[in-house]
Formats: C-alpha cells, structure tokens, sequence
C-alpha cells in the first residue's frame, strides 16, 4: 500500500465517520424537536385547559346555568358551529339569552 492509497483509505475512513456523526446530529435535533413540541403543547394545555364539559351529547339546558356568561363559556368551549346542547337555537353565537 502506498501513501496515495493509504491517504484514500483514511479519507474513506473518515467520510463514515462523518456520515455517523451527521445523522447522530439529525436524530437529535429532531429529538429535541419533538421534545420541545410536546413540552410546548404540556404548557399549552396546563395553562389554557377549560374545565372539562360534557361535549359529545346534549347534556346541558338553559337551566342548569345561573348566568348567560356560564352557559356562553360552555358553548363557546364546546364549539359554536356544534350546538349540541341546543343552548343557541336562534344560531346567533350568543346562548341562553334569556339567562340575562
Ligand atoms: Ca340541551
Ligand atoms: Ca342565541
């Protein structure tokens, strides 16, 4: 073996070494990626959760709410378009109007 081939042989050596260390680099990054997304959506939640209501059958009335602003916060939490409460029949995006 001579100097060139050597020289070549270390070069190749080298490239995957390089090559290890580039997706060792990728896989962190994307680690910490998913990490700070996850740990991001964690915060989210622990700071904006509503309370959990009921919103996947018709659970509530007018009349289980003592004010307009307690049953607007379920419709709204809810979701406006999915009125599954029935608390807006006039579909105006305010519920319970007749709470005051
Ligand atoms: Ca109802
Ligand atoms: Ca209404």
């Amino acid at each position: 073996m001579n100097n060139k081939q050597q020289f070549n042989q270390e070069k190749k050596s080298k490239w995957w070494i390089w090559l290890i260390v580039i997706i060792l680099v990728i896989i962190i990054v994307l680690f910490l990626i998913y990490y700070f997304y996850v740990n991001s959506k964690i915060i989210e939640s622990s700071f904006s959760q509503e309370p959990n209501y009921h919103c996947n059958e018709d659970y509530y009335d007018c009349s289980d709410f003592s004010s307009q602003a307690e049953a607007q916060k379920v419709f709204d939490a809810c979701g406006e378009s999915n009125d599954i409460h029935q608390l807006d029949k006039d579909n105006d995006g305010v519920a319970c109007e007749g709470l005051g």
